[in-house]
């Protein structure tokens, strides 16, 4: 086999164990993507699917970039690796420069990793690492949210809030603790944008805060709008309040803009979009349009400059991947940051925000729609479920929509909607569509 051959119909499915998947019934009836391009996938039956998720949150661009193409086949012709550790490539820095000046205020240094679950663990270390650092060493405890989303590694299931994900494994890290959802569908139901109900949700941080000491606590992580979970919209003034009370008892506020970052919103990121100044921020997914895996966690100087302080030939961190900040996943990053630029796409959702969003609604009248959200170029149907079988109806209508040609993420039994960036008025109007057409079919 040479490495041009292409295998759009494997003769056996067995050995690759897939990852968040029915895998014997997948396995039954298979969905293979075998190319891509701009708004749309190809199946290996020769269809044109339109991705209304970015994949899995993270082609904001859209798909086969000529630039990123491009940027990523020359740095396999002329640096293919380099050790990452007491050794450095100049792209390595160049990235870190960039994207130190796209991100708001002092959130001037990134420490790589190669995924958003890496990004999660990395940010909860520094945290207690830099709390240590500065004779602090008693707080050591992590807050997370109910219906949280971080990754699946030990740190990211345990400060997460996603019971599925945390059942089945056993012992999670110690000194955890979780703060209430901001789910309010009595008062938020069928909002448009950020509810108006529901800052008072951040005060939950005092009753931990007055339960375990603040002053055992290193940092609260949250999603700025829970992706997973179903979309959960943060109430106006939540994220404001969330912000006071972390300072007001000294915890560092993370913000995990793994989905949020480089313009799902209409913002380059999260911190954008709320005004809201975390002290760091983990991202991944769209900094390389998905292409190569990278992520990335960003430091306010405070922090970075906290562990710069010791003897010049110490190591500050004890942290850090064989693939931090891999010469490809750079190239892959500059030129993807490129294309956010060329095209315009960190401000995209604010021009097509109100089309979106009234698409979004349009399907409100449809009788099986419970509630309806959305933010920026996000959107979230939530499907009555049917007694007895949860996630059953959504999952029916994944299955129907992928026949029909649109791609769309089901958790439970919502849908949840995050196209390209790229994505014009008229794949919408063929997205909302066909949703509808499904929507009205499914039992
Ligand atoms: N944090 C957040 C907020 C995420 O959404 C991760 C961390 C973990 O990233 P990695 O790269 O380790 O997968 C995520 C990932 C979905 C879906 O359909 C969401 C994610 C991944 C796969 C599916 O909602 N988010």
């Amino acid at each position: 086999m040479t490495a041009t051959t292409k295998i759009s119909r494997p003769n056996d499915l067995s050995a690759f164990w897939m990852p968040f998947t029915a895998n014997r019934q997948f396995k039954q009836a298979p969905r293979m993507l075998v190319s891509a391009e701009g708004m749309y996938y190809q199946t290996d039956d020769n269809r044109q699917i339109l991705d209304g998720t970015a994949g899995l949150w993270c082609c904001n661009a859209g798909h086969k970039r000529p630039k990123i193409v491009e940027a990523v086949k020359a740095q396999m012709d002329e640096l293919d690796y380099a050790p990452a550790f007491q050794m450095g490539h100049p792209k390595a820095f160049e990235l870190a420069s960039r994207l130190a000046q796209l991100m708001p205020g002092d959130l001037n240094h990134v420490f790589y990793t190669n995924s958003g679950s890496e990004s999660v663990e990395t940010a909860l270390k520094i945290a207690i690492a830099y709390h240590r650092a500065r004779g602090d060493g008693q707080r050591t405890r992590l807050i997370g949210r109910e219906r949280g989303y971080h990754g699946v590694n030990f740190g990211g299931i345990s400060v997460g809030g996603i019971s599925g994900n945390r059942k089945t494994f056993g012992q999670m890290l110690g000194g955890v603790d979780h703060i209430r959802h901001t789910y309010l569908p009595d008062e938020n139901g069928v909002t448009r944008g950020q509810p108006e109900h529901g800052a008072f949700l951040a005060d939950d941080l005092e009753r931990i805060c007055a339960l375990h000491d603040p002053s055992t606590i290193a940092a609260v992580i949250v999603e700025p709008v829970a992706g997973s979970t179903g979309v959960l919209i943060p109430p106006k003034g939540y994220l404001e309040r969330l912000r006071e009370i972390c300072t007001k008892h000294g915890i560092l506020l993370i913000f995990d803009e793994v989905i949020t970052g480089f313009g799902r919103l209409g913002a380059p990121f999260a911190v954008d979009y709320f005004s809201v100044q975390p002290d760091l921020v983990t991202t991944a997914k769209g900094l390389t349009n998905g292409t190569i895996p990278m992520g990335a966690v960003f430091a306010t100087d405070d922090i970075h400059d906290t562990f710069m302080s010791g003897p010049e030939n110490m190591i500050e961190l004890f942290h850090g991947y064989t693939y931090s900040g891999n010469p490809v996943a750079c190239a892959a990053g500059l030129a993807t940051l490129e294309t956010y630029e060329e095209d315009g796409l960190y401000t995209r959702g604010q021009e097509l925000g109100q089309y979106w969003e009234d698409a979004v609604h349009s399907l409100i009248d449809l009788p099986k729609v419970k509630d309806i959200r959305n933010l920026g170029l996000i959107g979230a149907i939530e499907l009555e479920g049917i007694e007895g079988f949860p996630t059953k109806r959504a999952f029916s209508a994944f299955l129907q929509a992928f026949e029909k040609g649109i791609l769309i993420r089901t958790t439970g039994d919502i849908i949840a909607l995050s196209p390209p960036l790229i994505i014009e008025k008229s794949h919408i109007d063929q997205l909302f569509g066909t949703l509808r057409d499904v929507l009205k079919e499914i039992d």
